[in-house]
């Protein structure tokens, strides 16, 4: 495939109800998409980049600029053999796997378009449904949590996420053990620990979560390791993997028992492929994870969560439950039984509504 051309966009929408996380609370999604004409279709992709460098150092800035400067520089006029070989052509830009998954993803969409083929399939994956799970930012009080899950599991979700925080744990934790005792109920502290919180955090194992993510530092493998060594709760971890050599170093080091994969910190499919072979080899399950996606970035999370070793319920949800209305078409639905099904149409197989997409847009520029 050759790249003729790529749109950068960045659109803006609002969430439905704010989303607060230990490092912060938001409401607007920018929302950074790249357009790529390649192999005589056009593929879309989703930068994950959020507005600030609170989950990670890239932001919607830095990603325009990598992509534009950095990324369409090493794939314009060039032959390239397949999308599967672009992630290791980007090697040379250190880091960055935000704008490199934005690109990366659109290329494979672009490709199984002009084979006729679902991405699912060219991918590999073999699932026809996903199970799904929510995850639930800090609400303003107990009693608001509680309502919320509890119409989160009247919708059919397999498992409840929520976030957690010092200050913020514990009561969330048992307020919701003792009202559904037998729920699939997980806790994510978004690095908000450190490891003298152990004690604290190993009175959370008399709540049998399924698991614990990321309490510690963004980039601390080993810390893991010796928190996970005092807790029966089984660690997953978010923030530190991004990439297949790291999913392995932390498993072998024993700092985690499952992994979240999101494309946006793997750097694309093939990177997101690769760490989910490194965990199946393992016999470490993996789920997809979130980062608050339109409908462009939640098609990528399903195609990919098809893969056999997304075992565990992810965190993607229907589109209705953050935006009045998504930017594809149909929006992303999710059935009784909590599932997703994995569409068959060639591509990401939803259509993206361009003239939403226009309508939303503040800003783009054409490389070509
Ligand atoms: O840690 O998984 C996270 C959202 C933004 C940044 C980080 C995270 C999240 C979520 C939301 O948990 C997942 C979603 O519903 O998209
Ligand atoms: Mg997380």
């Amino acid at each position: 495939m050759r790249v003729r051309k790529i749109t950068l966009r960045e659109i803006h929408l609002r969430l439905l109800s704010p989303f607060e996380t230990s490092f912060g609370r938001q409401d607007l999604r920018r929302i950074l998409l790249v357009e790529a004409e390649a192999c005589g279709a056009i593929g879309w992709g989703e930068c994950t980049a959020g507005e600030t460098p609170f989950y990670s150092y890239e932001t919607v800035e830095t990603a325009w600029h990598i992509l534009r400067d950095h990324l369409w520089p090493i794939v314009r006029r060039r032959e390239i053999g397949s999308a599967a070989e672009v992630w290791d052509l980007l090697a040379p830009v250190r880091g960055h796997n935000m704008a490199k998954a934005a690109l990366e993803t659109a290329l494979w969409d672009a490709e199984a378009q002009s084979k006729g083929i679902a991405l699912a399939k060219l991918l590999g994956g073999t699932r026809e449904e996903i199970p799904c799970g929510v995850s639930i930012g800090i609400q303003p009080s107990l009693a608001e949590l509680v309502a919320k899950v509890e119409r989160e599991l009247a919708a059919g979700y397999q498992r409840i996420k929520i976030k957690i925080k010092p200050g913020h744990d514990i009561e969330p934790v048992r307020a919701l053990r003792e009202r559904f005792p037998q729920i699939r109920l997980m806790a994510d502290a978004n690095s908000a620990y450190r490891l003298e919180d152990a004690p604290l955090l190993q009175r959370l194992d008399e709540y049998y979560l399924m698991m614990m993510e990321q309490p510690l530092g963004w980039d601390d493998i080993f810390s893991h390791a010796q928190l996970q060594r005092q807790i029966a709760t089984p660690i997953c971890l978010d923030e530190c993997i991004h990439d297949a050599e790291q999913a392995r170093a932390a498993i072998e080091c024993g700092a985690c028992r499952i992994i979240n994969i999101k494309l946006g910190r793997a750097g694309g499919h093939t990177g997101a492929r690769r760490m989910h072979d490194v965990c199946r080899e393992k016999s470490i399950p993996v789920w997809c994870g979130g980062m608050l996606e339109s409908g462009i970035g939640r098609a990528h999370n399903v195609a990919m969560s098809s893969l056999e070793n997304f075992s565990l319920p992810g965190d993607v949800s229907a589109s209705r439950r953050y935006w009045d209305e998504d930017i594809i078409e149909p929006e992303v639905e999710v059935s009784r039984e909590g599932s997703i099904r994995v569409p068959s149409a060639p591509g990401i197989g939803y259509a993206p509504r361009r003239d939403r997409i226009e309508s939303l847009t503040r800003h783009r520029e054409v490389l070509e």
